[in-house]
C-alpha cells in the first residue's frame, strides 16, 4: 500500500533509517536508542494538522523497523513510544511521543550500564575473555572490570565480512585492556587458552534462543566442547515479545559486495554468496542472559519477556510487524 505520509517525514529521520540500513548505525542497543531518537525529531518537526499526527508517527516507525530485520531491540524501541501514545491524538500525542522516546533513551543507557556493572563481576584475575564482533555492552562490561583493577585479557575475533572486531579492538585498547585479535576460523585453536566467552545480543527468544552476530553459534559450540561458559550480555530490551506470540526472527541476508569484490564476482557468474548477517544459538549452550536485570538462565526469557513487556505486546507488535510487511509489498 503506498503511503502518502511518507513524503512528510523529515530529512534528518530518513537520515537515521539510511544510517542504519547501511550499518553507519549499528549495534543492537545503539539502533533502538537512535529510533527512539528518530520518533522524537519527527514528532518535534511535525507541522501537519493535530488529527494527522498518530498516523504520520507510526509510518515513522515502521519506517524505521523496516530498515534491518533481525535486532528486535529496534521494534521493541518504536513499540514502546507508538504504545504510549495509543488512543491520543493531537498535540497530547505528539508530546507524549517526545516524553516517550527520552525515557526509552535514558532506560536503555541505565540497563546498559547497570548490566556492565553487574557482569563486570563475573570478570575475574586472570580471565581470558573471548568475544565476537563488537557490542557496546560487552565494551562497557570489560571497561567497568578493567576500573575495577580486575587482571583479565580479551581475545576478539575480526568479525568478517564488517570487520566490526576492529571497533571491539580499539575500543578495549584505549581502555588499557590487552586484546589478541584472531582471525574467525582461529576460535576453535584457540578455545583452549579461554576461560569466558562474552559476546552480545540482538534478539532473546522466548524459549532461551541468542541471536547474534553471524558465527556466535560455532564460538558457542566450540566453548561447549571444551568446558568453558557461554554468555550474553544484553539489556532487557532484546528480549523479543513477538517470539513469545509465535513470531519469527528473519536473519538479515546482506549483500554479496559486502563478502567479495565485485569485479571478482562479474568474473565468476556461476559463483553463488551467501551473506547471512546473523545466526541462532540453542539455549544448551548458553550459560547466561547478563542484564541489568541480573544473570537470566536461557530457560527464564519467557519470564522477562511477561515481566517487562506484558503478554500482550507480543501480538500488538506482531500486528505491527505484519503492518510493516504488508506497505513493503
Ligand atoms: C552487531 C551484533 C552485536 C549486537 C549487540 O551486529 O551482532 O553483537 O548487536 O550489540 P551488526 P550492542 O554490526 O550487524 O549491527 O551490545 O552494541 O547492542
Amino acid at each position: 500500500m503506498p503511503n502518502p505520509v511518507n513524503a512528510s517525514i523529515p530529512e534528518e529521520v530518513l537520515r537515521i533509517a539510511d544510517d542504519i540500513k547501511t550499518m553507519r548505525i549499528r549495534g543492537a542497543g545503539k539502533i533502538a536508542r537512535s529510533a527512539a531518537q528518530a520518533l522524537i525529531i519527527a514528532a518535534e518537526k511535525y507541522r501537519g494538522p493535530p488529527e494527522g499526527f498518530t498516523e504520520y508517527i507510526r509510518t515513522v516507525g515502521v519506517t524505521l523497523i523496516r530498515t534491518r530485520p533481525t535486532a528486535v531491540s529496534l521494534p521493541n524501541a518504536v513499540f514502546y513510544v507508538l504504545s504510549r501514545i495509543d488512543g491520543l491524538e493531537g498535540e497530547e500525542a505528539r508530546i507524549k511521543t517526545i516524553e516517550a522516546g527520552k525515557k526509552f533513551i535514558d532506560l536503555s543507557l541505565t540497563a546498559l550500564d547497570r548490566l556492565a556493572e553487574i557482569g563486570s563481576k563475573l570478570v575475574e584475575d586472570g580471565d581470558v575473555v573471548l568475544t565476537h564482533c563488537h557490542s557496546t555492552a560487552v565494551v562497557r562490561l570489560l571497561q567497568k572490570a578493567r576500573q575495577r583493577g580486575t587482571d583479565f585479557q580479551v581475545y576478539n575475533t575480526e568479525t568478517r565480512p564488517r570487520f566490526q572486531g576492529r571497533i571491539t579492538a580499539s575500543q578495549l585498547l584505549d581502555s588499557g585492556i590487552k586484546v589478541t585479535h584472531i582471525t574467525d576460523s582461529a576460535v576453535r585453536s584457540v578455545m583452549p587458552r579461554i576461560t569466558k566467552v562474552i559476546v552480545g545480543a540482538d534478539t532473546v527468544t522466548s524459549d532461551g534462543h541468542l541471536v547474534n552476530k553471524v558465527g556466535t553459534s560455532q564460538i558457542a559450540i566450540a566453548a561447549y566442547e571444551a568446558g568453558v561458559p557461554f554468555y550474553s550480555a544484553t539489556e532487557s530490551i532484546k528480549f523479543s515479545p513477538a517470539s513469545f506470540a509465535g513470531g519469527d526472527v528473519v536473519i538479515e541476508e546482506r549483500s554479496a559486495e559486502e563478502v567479495v569484490d565485485p569485479i571478482w564476482l562479474k568474473g565468476r557468474r556461476n559463483v553463488k554468496v551467501l551473506n547471512p548477517a546473523f545466526d541462532i544459538t540453542d539455549p544448551e549452550y548458553i550459560h547466561g542472559f547478563i542484564t541489568e536485570l541480573g544473570l537470566i538462565p536461557p530457560r527464564a526469557a519467557s519470564l522477562i519477556i511477561r515481566e517487562m513487556f506484558g503478554l500482550r505486546s507480543g501480538h500488538l507488535q506482531l500486528k505491527l510487524i505484519e503492518e510493516e510487511a504488508e506497505w513493503s509489498h
